[in-house]
């Protein structure tokens, strides 16, 4: 990592592509850097060498140099270089050349103020989602007659295989939110009716936090979820103990018997909302 990333205290890489961003960070705080301090002496200089004292009568004229102009066509050509060399080219490799051939697909829905992921399950097939089977028992919005969706795996954490290629959809139930995963290096908007798609191939076991990017409401700061990067046989166990859409609309279905010595009646489960056409 370079100095100036490490000076702000930048989270530890855990991505392939991420050394990019990082390296380009690390380029522009340089580049702000020269110029702030280039800047700063100049005016310096300007206000030292132009006093009142020294210059007793206004120049009408001005400046009649060049050198000036000639820095800010500079600053302006490194400025797109960076911008359309480097920054575009690299977004683009997250958003747009996404994978055909992904290791793990998963889709993270923001809501006020938590994420849930949804796994596509055994068949490596999502079910069809839609906004209008939300519910309780049913929090990713599966179709609860779509036989693809039975097996597909609901869970309140992100769990990703070392070294394999993850892609994430990302929506909102509600508000625009942001997925944010800093150790990645990738976050895009979370916007309700629409799925962005970002990728990544971890390099990092371990948890790390995945954070709400976008002012979202009154506890925006409290939005974080996980996620742990674990080696590929450990993400298969886990994957299999996460309850499942159709376990879930099961459960639903049949309400079980409180367990023995448990406190009391517990809070009714809502009766699944009918399909809507
Ligand atoms: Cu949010």
């Amino acid at each position: 990592m370079g100095i100036l990333n490490k000076l702000f205290g930048i989270t530890e890489c855990g991505s392939v592509h991420g050394e990019l961003v990082d390296n380009m960070l690390e380029l522009v705080h340089w580049f702000m850097l020269i110029l702030g301090v280039g800047w700063t002496i100049f005016m310096v200089y300007v206000l030292l060498r132009y006093n009142k004292r020294r210059n007793p009568k206004a120049s009408y004229a001005g400046v009649q140099g060049h050198a000036t102009s000639h820095i800010e066509i500079g600053v302006i050509i490194v400025e797109l270089i960076l911008l359309l060399g480097f920054a575009f080219p690299l977004w683009a490799q997250r958003v747009d050349d996404i994978p055909p051939d992904a290791d793990v697909q998963v889709r993270a829905i923001a809501q006020q103020y938590s994420w849930t992921f949804h796994y596509p399950g055994a068949d490596g097939r999502f079910g069809n989602t839609s906004p209008f089977f939300y519910s309780g028992n049913n929090p990713v919005g599966v179709d609860p007659n779509d036989p693809n969706g039975k097996d597909d795996v609901v869970a309140s954490e992100l769990y990703a295989p070392l070294g394999k290629k993850v892609v994430v959809g990302v929506t909102s139930k509600d508000v625009i939110h942001n997925f944010c995963l800093i150790r990645a290096r990738v976050t895009t908007d979370a916007n309700p009716g629409s799925m962005n798609r970002v990728w990544f191939i971890p390099t990092l076991l371990g948890k790390s936090e995945i954070l709400c990017g976008q002012l979202c409401g009154p506890n925006h700061g409290t939005m974080k979820g996980e996620m742990t990067v674990v080696n590929d046989t450990e993400f298969i166990a886990w994957l299999k103990e996460q309850n499942t859409v159709g376990a879930m609309a099961a459960a639903a279905a049949t309400p079980a018997p409180a367990p023995a010595g448990s406190p009391g009646p517990t809070n009714s489960v809502p009766p699944a909302e009918p399909p809507v056409k």
